[in-house]
């Protein structure tokens, strides 16, 4: 019944690398959101939808926060982050052990005088002792005393039953926004070239992920399965190289990866054909970054 129904969105937020995408991976059971060791992976809005009986949380994951502002790219990663704060019902600042930092600190500050519930996940809890955890609990009691903090780890799972229930207890009474079996708001097309995108960011080497971006040329249903087709933009000849490795070795496992995680997220046979092609300037082009689809 309508009226029974609570429905609210949940803004993920915090500095790079904390395991936001993780989080709402988690939770999700799914893997929608890209992750990857490195910071600044997730570089879009990107919403997770989470249905349970009466209650839908809709979470949007963020680029993580930083200080950084060497390019338009940066900027704009920023500010899709901080939009989310304005329009969520309830915010989660993620965190992670062992120890919280300046960053996190200064966010929090700027999260505590908003009018929504704010939680903290003090996440990967998994990597330190337990005896770790008290001291940063008591600082982070201190620091932010109208917060609800949980101990989590999105990588085992642990305690995320409690953080739900904390979350579920924030909903407003409203309907359902979506479907109760709709899982994002995003296309098949966005996620292919993430997933491309995510292997890219996992193989290669610590700085050449900020150089790259992902976009979807063709998607095409057929009889035999979906014919795939993205482009991969660099920012420089020697780049392109480095992509593509020695014979085509590196692009080539690189597909193979992705490929196997489209063929998961679609349910059928997927064939994968990748361009790297050079763009000079994009990350640093307002106009570049609104054409490859970035919130600019
Ligand atoms: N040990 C441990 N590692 C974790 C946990 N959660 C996430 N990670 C790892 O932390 C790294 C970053 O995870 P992401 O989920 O991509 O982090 P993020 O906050 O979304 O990062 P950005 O999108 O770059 O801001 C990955 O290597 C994850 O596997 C956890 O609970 N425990
Ligand atoms: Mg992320």
């Amino acid at each position: 019944m309508t009226g029974e129904q609570r429905c609210g969105f949940v803004g993920l937020v915090g500095r790079p690398n904390v395991g936001k995408s993780t989080l709402l991976n988690r939770i999700l059971g799914q893997e929608l959101s890209i992750t990857a060791a490195k910071p600044q992976t997730t570089r879009h809005r990107i919403v997770g939808i989470h249905t349970r009986g009466e209650v839908q949380m809709v979470f949007v994951d963020t680029p993580g926060l930083h200080e950084a502002r060497r390019n338009a790219l940066n900027r704009v990663l920023n500010r899709t982050a901080l939009s989310v704060i304005e329009e969520a019902d309830c915010l989660v600042q993620v965190m992670q052990m062992p120890r919280i930092t300046e960053a996190d600190r200064a966010l929090l500050k700027r999260l505590t005088p908003n009018a929504q519930a704010l939680v903290v996940a003090l996440n990967k809890i998994d990597r330190v002792p337990r005896t770790a955890l008290l001291p940063v609990l008591e600082e982070l009691g201190a620091l932010a005393p109208d917060a609800q903090i949980v101990p989590v780890s999105a990588r085992s799972g642990e305690n995320l039953e409690r953080l739900e229930a904390l979350l579920q207890a924030q909903m407003p009474r409203c309907p359902f926004i979506y479907p109760a079996d709709q899982l994002s708001d995003r296309s098949e097309r966005f996620f292919v070239a993430e997933i491309v995108r995510e292997q890219l960011t996992r193989q290669l080497g610590q700085e050449l992920p900020y150089a790259l971006s992902v976009e979807t040329e063709g998607f095409v249903e057929r009889d035999t399965g979906v014919e795939v087709s993205v482009l991969i933009w660099v920012e420089r000849d020697s780049q392109k190289g480095i992509v593509v490795g020695r014979n085509g070795e590196t692009l080539k496992r690189i597909g193979t990866l992705a490929r196997r995680r489209m063929v998961e997220l679609l349910g059928q046979r997927v064939h994968l054909t990748t361009w790297v092609k050079v763009k000079q300037g994009w990350v640093d082009d307002e106009r570049a970054l609104r054409a490859l689809g970035y919130d600019t």
